[in-house]
């Protein structure tokens, strides 16, 4: 029985019985290696207690006002109750701990490790207040302009960091298991589940699983922090070169830097001017840019081209 057969089957009789399906969650020593199988075969992974609440606290502390500030959104996808923070590496340097968490970002490179490079691609706290209602199930790779990009074929990597508890009540983001692979049709009709769980931990989800955010029927608010990576050749969604102007760019660390956009994107994407390196143009150096004959030492697709 293949695996969606299977997995229909099995959300099929949980709905029946009124029963809601339990989601499975790693501990936050897992190797990222086996969360990214997760990730493949479920489209999402919860990892419990993996950021701190000191480093919570921080992050806390360093948005409040640019949450107070942030407007809730225009349409009921954005959410008329519901607040989104972006620009958090330039404005909190806590987040930046969040961006380059060694299980984040190790599960992105094991999960897009088809890439010649994965990058930042978005960071927005999701603040949904109370009274808010479900959003529309989605899956987030339609962005790239509704592209259809084969099904083995992964863009994006996504984590979601609990600020508050995820509860059922106070909106905890509504996940399909296993609908990644299901034609929108069907994978509407068999139901989400509710991420249920602590400040704390992370939930991973992939570009073509169903998902969205809950209702929030609670006087409290629901705050995620949505960190997404992606692999190095698309368009990010929230332009870091500019959410993170270079006078700050310049005091951060390169492997961070990497990560928002310093890099190259592919063998020949990202250079600047005259074939220049993207980080040490920043940085005021000069240094050529790779070339596909570098790119082919790790890519043998690319060895007819340098012959
Ligand atoms: O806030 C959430 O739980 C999910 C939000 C989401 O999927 C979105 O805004 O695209």
């Amino acid at each position: 029985m293949s695996f969606v057969t299977r997995r229909l089957e099995d959300l099929g009789s949980s709905h029946q019985n009124g029963d809601q399906m339990d989601l499975h969650h790693f501990d936050p020593e897992t190797e990222p290696s086996e969360i990214s199988v997760f990730l493949r075969e479920y489209g999402y992974a919860v990892v419990d207690h993996v950021a701190s609440d000191e480093l919570l606290d921080r992050f806390a502390a360093e948005v409040a006002t640019f949450v107070d500030a942030s407007d809730v959104g225009l349409d009921p996808y954005d959410g008329a109750h519901t607040r989104r923070t972006g620009a958090l590496v330039a404005r909190c340097p806590a987040s930046r701990e969040l961006v380059m968490h060694p299980t984040a970002v190790g599960v992105a490179h094991e999960f897009l490790g088809h890439a010649s490079a994965v990058q930042l691609l978005l960071t927005q706290l999701i603040t949904i207040g109370p009274g808010e209602t479900a959003q529309k199930l989605h899956r987030d790779q339609m962005m790239f302009d509704l592209f259809p990009f084969p099904p083995d074929y992964h863009v994006q990597c996504n984590t979601m960091w609990a600020l508050t508890d995820f509860t059922i009540e106070n909106g905890a983001t509504q996940i399909c298991p296993g609908s990644s692979t299901l034609p929108d049709d069907v994978a509407e009709n068999i139901g989400s589940v509710p991420v249920e769980m602590k400040r704390g931990s992370v939930l991973f989800y992939e570009g073509k699983v169903l998902h969205g955010g809950g209702a929030n029927v609670t006087s409290t608010v629901r705050q995620g922090v949505n960190i997404t990576y992606g692999v190095g050749w698309v368009r990010q969604e929230e332009n870091q070169y500019l959410a993170c102007p270079p006078e700050i760019a310049r005091t951060l660390d390169d492997d961070l830097l990497k990560m928002m956009g310093y890099q190259q994107g592919a063998f020949s994407l990202g250079y600047v001017g005259d074939q220049q390196d993207p980080l040490a143009v920043l940085r005021g150096a000069e240094q050529r840019a790779s070339r596909v004959n570098e790119f082919a030492n790790d890519n043998e697709a690319l060895q007819p081209f340098i012959e």
